[in-house]
C-alpha cells in the first residue's frame, strides 16, 4: 500500500482543519501513522486517494450496513434531490418515515428527527429533566452519546481514544448533575439511586455498548435499571444510535425484551445522511416543543435527502426476512475464524459480539466495563491495526470501537478478512 496521496492531503487539511479531521477519531492518533483519505466506496469496499481498495469494517461508523452506495437507495435519492434539498418545512416524506420507525419498534409513539446522534441525545435528556422535573442522569463509564457536555464525563469512543473522557470545557456545574456507574456494575447504580433519592431524571445507556470496544449487558442488567428507574420515578434512556434497526429491526428494546421510556436513533435510518433522532409515549413527547414547554429545535431536521435515504434503506431491510440473521451469522464466522487464527498464533484476546457489532480486545480476561476494556493491550491491537490495514482490511483506529458489519460482507470479503490475519505477526 502506498499512501503519498493521503499523506499530501493530510499535511493540507491540517492547515484548515483542527487536526485535520472533522471527527477527532479519523485522525489515528491512537493507532499512529497518516490517517488515510477516502475517495469512493461501493458495497463492502472503500478507495483510497492512493486508488488502495479497502473491506470496510467501520461503514461509515454504522450507517452503510447494507453496503456502500445501495443501487436502489442511490436511485431513489437521485429523484429526491431533483425534487429539491431542504425546505425547512413540513413534509409527507417525514411523516412516512415517523410512521414506519414507529410501527416497527417497541414502545415508541412518536419521533423527533434531528440531524446528529448528539442532538438525539441531548434532546432526550432534555426532555427527561423537563418531563421528571428532576436534574440528575446516570450515564456509564466508556458510554459515548456524543459530545454535548453532559455527556462528556467518563465518555467513549474518540473521548476515551485520546485519553480526555472529560473533556476540559465542561464546567462543573454541569459535570455535577451526571452521575456515573461502570456499565454491568447494578449495585453501583443502587447506590447513586440511593444517595440521590428523588433527584434523578434519567439513565441513559447504551444496552450493547460500542464505545467502549463492543461490551455486552450482563445478568439481567437492562432489565434491572427498568425496575430500578420504575421504582424512583427515573426515565430509561436507551441510546440506540448505533444499536437501533442493527441488533435487530425492534433494536435492543426488542432483542432484550426491555421497554425504554424514550429512544434515540441515528446512523442507520439516515442510510449515510446526516441524522439522529429520539423517540418516546405519548406522555413524555407530548412535553415537546411547540405542543409542549421543552425546546428543541433544528434547521434541517427531517431534511428530505436524508429522510429518503434513511426510509429507503429501512424498506430494503425490512424486504429481506433473513436480514438480521444473515448479519450475525457473518459475524459469528468472523469472530470464530479470526478467534481461531490468533489462538494458533498464541495471542490472548477476547471477542465479544452481539448482532453485526463485535471488537477484538487484547486481553486475557472477558472485557465487561470500560476499566477492563482500558486493560487491553491497545498497543497490540493498534499493531493488528495496522497490518490488516496494509493488507487491504480497515477496521476502526481505535482498539474502543466495535466493528460493523454490513450486508455486503460475503464469503470473498471474509476470506480475505482472515487472510489478512493470518499475515499477521505479533511482535
Ligand atoms: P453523532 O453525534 O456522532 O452523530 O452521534 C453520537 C453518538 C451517540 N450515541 C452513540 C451510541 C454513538 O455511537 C454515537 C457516535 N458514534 C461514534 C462512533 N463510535 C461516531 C464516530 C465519530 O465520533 O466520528
Amino acid at each position: 500500500m502506498k499512501y503519498q496521496r493521503s499523506s499530501a492531503l493530510f499535511d493540507e487539511a491540517y492547515q484548515y482543519i483542527p487536526g485535520g479531521v472533522n471527527s477527532p477519531v479519523r485522525a489515528f492518533k491512537s493507532v499512529g501513522g497518516v490517517p488515510v483519505f477516502m475517495k469512493s466506496a461501493k458495497g463492502a469496499y472503500l478507495t483510497d486517494a492512493d486508488d488502495n481498495t479497502y473491506i470496510d469494517y467501520i461503514n461509515s461508523w454504522g450507517p452503510a450496513i447494507l453496503g456502500h452506495t445501495h443501487p436502489e437507495v442511490l436511485e431513489e435519492l437521485k429523484i429526491q434531490a431533483e425534487k429539491g434539498f431542504s425546505f425547512g418545512a413540513p413534509t409527507e416524506l417525514e411523516t412516512e418515515i415517523a410512521k414506519f420507525i414507529t410501527q416497527s419498534v417497541p414502545n415508541v409513539d412518536q419521533i423527533r428527527m434531528v440531524s446528529s446522534g448528539t442532538e438525539a441525545c441531548m434532546s432526550a435528556v432534555r426532555l427527561a429533566r423537563g418531563f421528571t422535573g428532576k436534574d440528575k442522569i446516570v450515564k456509564f463509564e466508556g458510554c459515548y452519546h456524543g459530545h454535548s457536555d453532559s455527556f462528556l464525563i467518563k465518555a467513549g469512543s474518540g473521548a476515551a481514544t485520546f485519553g480526555n473522557p472529560n473533556s476540559p470545557g465542561v464546567t462543573a456545574g454541569t459535570a455535577k448533575d451526571t452521575l456515573l456507574a461502570r456499565y454491568n456494575d447494578f449495585e453501583q447504580v443502587q447506590d447513586l439511586f440511593r444517595h440521590h433519592h428523588g433527584e434523578i431524571a434519567a439513565v441513559i445507556i447504551e444496552p450493547v455498548a460500542g464505545n467502549m470496544g463492543c461490551v455486552l449487558p450482563e445478568n439481567e442488567f437492562l432489565q434491572k435499571l427498568r425496575t430500578i428507574c420504575d421504582e424512583n420515578g427515573a426515565l430509561l434512556i436507551f441510546d440506540e444510535v448505533m444499536t437501533g434497526f442493527r441488533l435487530a429491526f425492534g433494536g435492543a428494546q426488542e432483542l432484550y425484551n426491555v421497554k425504554a421510556d424514550l429512544v434515540t436513533y441515528g446512523k442507520v435510518i439516515g442510510g449515510g445522511l446526516p441524522v439522529g433522532a429520539f423517540a418516546g409515549r405519548n406522555e413524555i413527547m407530548d412535553h415537546l416543543a411547540p405542543k409542549g414547554g421543552v425546546y428543541q429545535a433544528g434547521t434541517l431536521s427531517g431534511n428530505p435527502l436524508a429522510m429518503r435515504a434513511g426510509l429507503k434503506t429501512l424498506q430494503l431491510i425490512k424486504s429481506d426476512e433473513n436480514f438480521f440473521q444473515n448479519l450475525a451469522k457473518t459475524t459469528e464466522t468472523l469472530d470464530f475464524e479470526i478467534g481461531k487464527i490468533l489462538n494458533g498464533k498464541g495471542i490472548a484476546h477476547k471477542i465479544n459480539r452481539k448482532g453485526s457489532m463485535m471488537s477484538v480486545f487484547f486481553h486475557i480476561n472477558r472485557v465487561s466495563n470500560f476499566d477492563e476494556a482500558q486493560r487491553a493491550n491497545h498497543s497490540l491491537f493498534n499493531n493488528f491495526f495496522h497490518q490488516l490495514l496494509k493488507n487491504g482490511i480497515y477496521l476502526p483506529p481505535s482498539g474502543y470501537e466495535t466493528y460493523f458489519i454490513s450486508d455486503a460482507i460475503k464469503d470473498r470479503e471474509i476470506d480475505m478478512t482472515l487472510e489478512a490475519v493470518r499475515k499477521f505477526e505479533y511482535s
